[in-house]
């Protein structure tokens, strides 16, 4: 997944200089979700024709290009409507290079440029079909094949509307996107959709928006249509305007809109937005903006709500961090806090998830619970499913998102399955969302991001509440999904009387556990030593078991994608099973020893370690001696109830990974290859 960002004002006058910089602020504003090149799409100075600047690389490099390609006077002269959009891109077809950045092209005159998130499926087809008709691709990618179609339906339909030649474009190809056009034909005019990858539209007045809501429009364009149109006609103003009838409509003219993949990107700037739904098709022409939908369905809403975001600008700037990951480490004590806020009512030990409340009962009544992830979301599943059992007493399977879409895995319509994850837009997560709502099951989406693809299309579910989570290496999204899931497990439960003890023992350690991560992460210098030790070893084995493992998968996932050093997370109960061969006084070992119902298991397990000359790191509870004294290196954490240790013991690896990933001169924010939201499978 990467970014796509556009910005038009209309009446309101900006220089293309200023426009420029909105741009790229903009662009930065989405740089954490992964990219590998970037491109910018503005009117020349005669407003006549589209000049592009793209480069490969960070944004950086493209602000100086910009620097060095716009330094003439007749750019800073205002302009009273424009549309600019811009791009970074994370290949998927064409190696990043100059060429192969957006935005693409539909001919040499730049008559049609597009900007594209996703994978156009047909794309071959779509180039063969435009290849006979004498088009020239001058990139590799799937994307061109967009412009060039939107070129060649305006050819062969020039009474079509700006709006209308996208639809018809949009109709034609399969796959999925996220697309901004803009026309040297149809000047002032930005049309967007989406199909699987995140859009929204955000809009900025300088007084109060007039409505609350876009009523969606379908079919072709009323030809007649003009600013003015009287809202009595069925077919009514999308967005007042000061000369419709419209009671509310601000008093001014003046409008800007955005375009984004995500919230971080225009919250600066306003915070009405509108998250697009797929195959919604926004157009803005004089000023207006419309949503348009290619085919009516019965469920449709009538009108796209206009929300107002709450977060605020400081929440997605680094603060006084070195980087986002650190900043979102620290953040932990408040955003479990977060993820628990209006949920959980520790003076009446009440729990109310009200995004799944009236769905408690069918979930009661199911075969089984499914927990569907990837990555450090699929972790969360693990560390929880062992309470979930106990507190549900139904079967619990966890699946990684990929692998269970490999097996066809059977799924029936009384399964409840869950799925987790942080962006709301993972392509293995959401297609396995997909494959079990067919088949009849109830769908549970665990998301951290409002709009998204996979709260949208769950039938429920509990916004984990961590704020935005711009560090690619999840942390903070973690632990609010592991407590997400907590709290779903006491809901369950909240009529068992046997039960009654345990989840009063938990509720209480809930209430505890934002004190005790603060403590935890006061261990940060000490770990920053520990990692001095390691940073420049190849391995790491991490071993645990029981309410651990967890933090296991999670730890080793953390210190590979941060430090490119390997790491495994190993079941303690195996090692004796083949990994023990690994250990020698020479093997990096950190292990979790807590005093739980598996304490002896891990003993053992330390003591198999130890007898081989292994000098394994320990992570124990504050004051085991008996523990501490198998090694010289130790961490040593708060007590709580089993089933949270995993909280309280994925932090230091946070921190551990964090601390050797600089060491070892890593990108923290961005680690190499990967991306923040994997949208593509
Ligand atoms: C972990 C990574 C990655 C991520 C998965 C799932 O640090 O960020 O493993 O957890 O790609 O992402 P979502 O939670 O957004 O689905
Ligand atoms: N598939 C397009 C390309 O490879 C867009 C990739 C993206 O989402 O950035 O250029």
């Amino acid at each position: 997944m990467c970014g796509i960002f556009a910005y038009l004002n209309y009446l309101t006058p900006k220089s293309r200089l200023e426009v420029l910089d909105l741009l790229v602020t903009g662009l930065k504003r989405l740089e954490y979700r992964g990219y590998d090149s970037t491109g910018v799409a503005i009117d020349s100075p005669d407003s006549k024709n589209i000049v592009m600047v793209k480069r490969t690389g960070k944004v950086k490099v493209l602000e100086d290009a910009i620097k060095e390609h716009f330094s003439g006077g007749e750019y800073s002269e205002p302009v009273m409507t424009h549309i600019g959009i811009a791009h970074t891109r994370w290949a998927t077809h064409g190696v990043p290079c100059e060429r192969n950045s957006h935005p693409h092209r539909s001919d040499e005159g730049n008559g049609f440029v597009v900007v594209h998130n996703g994978i156009i499926t047909n794309y071959n087809d779509v180039k063969t079909f435009l290849a006979k008709r004498g088009y020239e691709f001058e990139s590799d990618t799937d994307t061109e094949v967009f412009a060039k179609l939107v070129h060649h339906l305006w050819k062969t339909h020039p009474t079509y509307s700006f709006r209308e030649l996208v639809e018809q474009a949009i109709l034609q190809v399969e796959g999925a996107f996220a697309i901004a056009v803009k026309s040297k034909h149809f000047p002032g005019e930005c049309v967007a959709s989406r199909r699987s990858s995140p859009l929204l539209v955000a809009i900025k007045t300088k007084s109060r928006l007039a409505t609350d809501h876009i009523p969606i429009l379908y079919g072709k364009d009323d030809k007649k249509q003009t600013s003015d149109q009287d809202t009595d006609s069925g077919k009514p103003q999308v967005l007042p305007r000061s000369d419709s009838t419209s009671e509310f409509m601000p008093e001014e003219k003046e409008v800007e809109y955005f375009f984004a993949s995500d919230a971080s990107a225009v919250i600066e700037h306003t915070n009405r937005v509108i998250y697009l739904e797929d195959d919604d098709v926004a157009a803005v022409r004089d000023g207006t903006l419309s949503i348009h939908r290619l085919k009516k369905s019965l469920d449709d809403p009538h009108a796209r709500e206009i929300t107002t975001l709450k977060m605020e600008i400081q929440q997605i700037m680094k603060g006084n961090y070195d980087y986002f990951m650190q900043k979102e480490i620290f953040e932990q004590p408040d955003s479990v806090v977060n993820t628990m806020r209006g949920r959980v009512r520790f003076d009446g030990n009440a729990i109310v998830l009200g995004g799944i409340k009236d769905y408690i009962p069918e979930i009661k009544r199911c075969r089984r619970l499914m927990l569907i992830g990837c990555g450090t979301s699929y972790h969360s599943a693990v560390a929880t499913r062992q309470l979930l059992e106990e507190l549900t007493e139904l079967p619990v399977i966890v699946e990684l998102a990929s692998d269970f879409l490999d097996r066809n895995t059977p799924i029936f319509r009384d399964d409840v399955c869950f799925f987790i994850s942080q962006s709301g837009e993972t392509a293995d997560t959401l297609m396995a969302l997909r494959y079990c709502k067919q088949r009849g099951a109830l769908i549970v989406g665990i998301t951290n991001t409002v709009g998204s693809s996979i709260c949208r299309e769950s039938h429920c579910g509990v916004h984990i509440n961590a704020g935005p989570e711009i560090g690619v290496a999840s942390t903070k999204a973690y632990t609010s999904q592991f407590i997400s899931l907590v709290m779903f497990a006491l809901v369950m439960s909240e009529d068992r009387l046997s039960l009654q003890q345990r989840r009063l023992e938990i509720l209480q350690a809930l209430s505890n556990l934002a004190d005790q991560i603060r403590k935890v992460l006061k261990l940060d210098s000490k770990v920053q030593e520990l990692a001095k030790d390691l940073y420049q070893h190849k391995s790491l084995l991490i071993m645990g078991r029981g309410y651990n493992f967890a933090t296991c998968l999670e730890g080793a996932l953390k210190v590979k994608e941060l430090t490119y050093m390997h790491s495994e997370g190993i079941m303690a109960g195996e090692l004796k099973h083949g990994p023990l061969a690994l250990v020698d006084d020479s093997m990096p070992v950190l292990m979790i020893v807590l005093r739980d119902p598996v304490y002896v298991k891990c003993m053992n397990a330390l003591q198999q370690v130890t007898s081989r000359k292994g000098c394994p790191v320990i992570i124990c509870e504050e004051g085991d001696e008996e523990t501490k004294a198998f090694s010289s290196r130790h961490l040593e954490i708060p007590r709580t109830v089993d089933c949270l240790q995993g909280i309280l013991t994925v932090i230091p690896m946070q921190l551990l990974s964090y601390h050797i990933a600089v060491l070892r001169g890593c990108d923290v924010d961005c680690p190499r290859n990967l991306a923040k939201s994997v949208t593509v499978e």
